[in-house]
C-alpha cells in the first residue's frame, strides 16, 4: 500500500505542474486522470489488492486524490471558458483589420464622363434611349436606303423571337426620338451602348460605347460645329491638340466630314499609332440632312443643324495607350487596377 500511496503523490504533483492553456490540453487532462479508462478509476480498482484491514485508510486517501483531480478539472474549465466568454485570449487590437476591397471605374465609364462634362460645361444634355430598337429609329428615319449594307443580318443583330426589333448599331436612336418630341432647340450628347455583328478581334467587337452629339436651332452652321469640336479635345487632349477635317459620307448628314486630332505620342512627327502620318482619327460629324430633320417633324427651312459621334473605346485606347479592344470586356482584375486611382 506505501507503494500505491506514494504513486498518489507523484500523480498530485505532476497535476500541479500542469499547463493546461486550451480546450485540447483540458481534454488530454481529463482522458488520462478522470475518464472510465484513466488512471484515477484504475486507482480504484487496486482496491481489492489492498489488505482488509488498510481498505479504509486507502480509500480516504484515494477519495481525497479523486477530489483533487475533479476541482483541478473543474476549476481549469471555468477560467477556460470565462476567457473565451471575454473574447480576449490572444486578440491582438494593434493588428490591421480584415481589408475591404473597393472597387473602381471602368476606363470606359471614365472617359465617357469625362466626355460627357465637357459637353455639358458647354450647355449640353445628356440624352439616352433604348438599346433594343425598332428598323425606323435606327435605319429609316436616318435616311439609310432599305437596300444598305448595315440593315443587312451579316451586320446587324435582329432578335429572333420578332425581327421588327434589332439591337441598335448607333446611339443616333436617341437623337431621333428626342427630335420627334418636336421641342426645339435641341443640344444633347448621348452616350450608350451600340451592337454590330462583328468577329471579335483586338480591333473590333460586337458590342461598344458611342457618345454623339446633336445640335439644332435656327441658323447653326459647320462654323458652330468646328469651334465646339475643336473646344472639346482641346479640354480632353490638352491645348496644344490640332485638328484637321477630311470630307466624308454619312446618309444623315450632308456635307459630313471625319476629324483627325494631332497624334498625341508623336506630337504629329510621326510613330506606329498615328501610322506614320502625325495624325489620328477620332469622330465623324457634319450638318444634319435635312430629310432626317423632316423624317421628324422638324422644318428644314427653318431649321439646321450638326451632329456628331465617336467610339468610347477608341478614344480611351488612345488616352490610355491601350492596344486590344478586347481588354475592356474580359473583366481582368489585373488590367482594371491600373484605373483605381481616378474617380
Ligand atoms: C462615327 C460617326 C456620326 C452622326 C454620327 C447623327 C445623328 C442624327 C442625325 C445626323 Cl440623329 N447625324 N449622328 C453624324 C455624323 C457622324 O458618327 O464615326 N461614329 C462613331
Amino acid at each position: 500500500m506505501e507503494m500505491i500511496v506514494k504513486q498518489i503523490e507523484a500523480y498530485r504533483e505532476e497535476i500541479s505542474g500542469l499547463e493546461i492553456n486550451g480546450p485540447a490540453s483540458l481534454e488530454e487532462y481529463r482522458l488520462k486522470f478522470l475518464s472510465t479508462k484513466g488512471i484515477v478509476k484504475s486507482l480504484f480498482g487496486e482496491m481489492r489488492n489492498i489488505p482488509a484491514d488498510q481498505k479504509k485508510e486507502f480509500g480516504a486517501v484515494l477519495n481525497a486524490f479523486k477530489q483533487f483531480a475533479e476541482e483541478k478539472y473543474e476549476n481549469w474549465k471555468q477560467s477556460l471558458e470565462s476567457q473565451s466568454d471575454q473574447g480576449t485570449v490572444g486578440v491582438d487590437y494593434t493588428l490591421p483589420g480584415d481589408p475591404l476591397p473597393v472597387g473602381s471605374r471602368h476606363p470606359i465609364s471614365l472617359v465617357r464622363n469625362e466626355i460627357l462634362s465637357i459637353f455639358r460645361r458647354l450647355g449640353f444634355s445628356v440624352a439616352e434611349g433604348p438599346e433594343i430598337e425598332d428598323d425606323w429609329h435606327n435605319f429609316s428615319a436616318l435616311n439609310l436606303p432599305e437596300n444598305h449594307p448595315a440593315r443587312d443580318m451579316q451586320d446587324t443583330f435582329y432578335l429572333s423571337q420578332n425581327p421588327d426589333w434589332l439591337l441598335r448599331t448607333h446611339t443616333s436612336n436617341v437623337q431621333i426620338r428626342e427630335m420627334e418630341k418636336g421641342k426645339l432647340p435641341i443640344r444633347i450628347v448621348n452616350p450608350g451602348r451600340v451592337y454590330r455583328n462583328e468577329t471579335i478581334s483586338a480591333r473590333a467587337h460586337c458590342f461598344f460605347h458611342q457618345v454623339e452629339g446633336l445640335y439644332i436651332d435656327e441658323q447653326v452652321s459647320f462654323a458652330d460645329l468646328k469651334q465646339t469640336l475643336y473646344f472639346f479635345v482641346q479640354e480632353l487632349f490638352g491645348k496644344d491638340v490640332k485638328i484637321r477635317f477630311r470630307p466624308s459620307y454619312f446618309p444623315f448628314t450632308e456635307p459630313s466630314a471625319e476629324m483627325d486630332i494631332s497624334c498625341l505620342l508623336c506630337n504629329g512627327k510621326g510613330c506606329n499609332v498615328c501610322k506614320h502620318t502625325g495624325w489620328v482619327e477620332i469622330l465623324g460629324c457634319g450638318m444634319v440632312h435635312p430629310q432626317v430633320l423632316e423624317n421628324c417633324g422638324i422644318d428644314s427651312n427653318k431649321y439646321t443643324g450638326y451632329a456628331f459621334g465617336m467610339g468610347i473605346e477608341r478614344i480611351t485606347m488612345l488616352k490610355y495607350q491601350i492596344n486590344d479592344l478586347r481588354l475592356f470586356s474580359v473583366n481582368d482584375v489585373r488590367f482594371l487596377q491600373q484605373f483605381t486611382a481616378s474617380i
